[in-house]
């Protein structure tokens, strides 16, 4: 009895040594795995595990065999999204809950796959709606993780983010914005400013109404003063 044991011990580093290592949610739904939750991927290789929430789209209708990756989300206001320079890069929250996948992450996943985005959004009278882009990457760091958006497909959301394409990240400690100050600072978030915005996802949560422009916001939904329920920026590989 010993024996077999041992021998169970040792070809468990084996298998999993293995096991092919996904890249993103699609990878791990295409593996067998259907559930929504949280699940480990590598979008760079062996050394770069990340956390993240898969959703398997069970929700969506006529869906394809793609699932999403989330890479943003708001829903309860329990994570500080006013952070500097290094926590976008880096990450930060919980893949759980409220999180930033991290800009690093973002530009290394989406530049092997061709990805499309979502971005689902809820106010707090329950009315759920959606955006829906075409393409989504994200630059280098030496290119100020510029944001690469396709083309607005649909959505009741409307196009709040079209204004955003092609404009470098910014924080509250690193402005690269086209406004005179820092719209980071002016918007309490951090995003692919301008001058400055017409959506605000990583803003202040504020429970609805707000009087300036510094929550999270999606202009063409409820406007630039009310700060939505929720807030998920999520991608999928699509053939091109
Ligand atoms: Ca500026």
């Amino acid at each position: 009895k010993k024996g077999v044991r041992v021998v169970f011990v040792l070809l468990l580093p084996a298998v999993a040594y293995q096991l092919p290592r996904p890249q993103d949610c699609s990878d791990i739904y295409r593996s067998g795995s259907g559930l929504d939750g949280v699940y480990t991927i590598y979008p760079a290789g062996p050394t770069s595990p990340v956390q993240v929430y898969c959703d398997m789209g069970r929700d969506d209708v006529g869906d394809s065999a793609e699932k999403w990756t989330v890479i943003q989300r708001r829903q309860d206001g329990t994570v500080n999204f006013f952070m500097k320079w290094d926590h976008y890069k880096s990450g930060f929250g919980n893949a759980a809950g409220e999180y930033w996948l991290g800009l690093e992450t973002m530009h290394l996943l989406t530049q092997t796959r061709n990805y499309e985005l979502r971005v689902d959004m809820e106010d707090f009278e329950g009315q759920k709606v959606f955006a829906l882009y075409s393409a989504f990457s994200v630059g280098s760091e030496a290119d100020g993780y510029k944001l690469n958006l396709g083309s607005f497909i649909r959505g009741a959301a409307g196009d709040s983010l079209s204004f955003h394409n092609g404009r470098k990240f910014t924080t509250i400690d690193k402005d690269q914005d086209s406004h005179v100050t820092n719209c980071a600072r002016n918007a309490y978030g951090a995003f692919w400013y301008g001058d400055c915005h017409t959506s605000n996802p990583n803003g202040i949560y504020a429970w609805g109404p707000s009087a300036r422009a510094t929550g999270v916001h999606w202009n063409t939904f409820k406007g630039l003063e009310y700060s939505l329920k929720t807030m998920i920026m999520k991608i999928r590989p699509v053939a091109l």
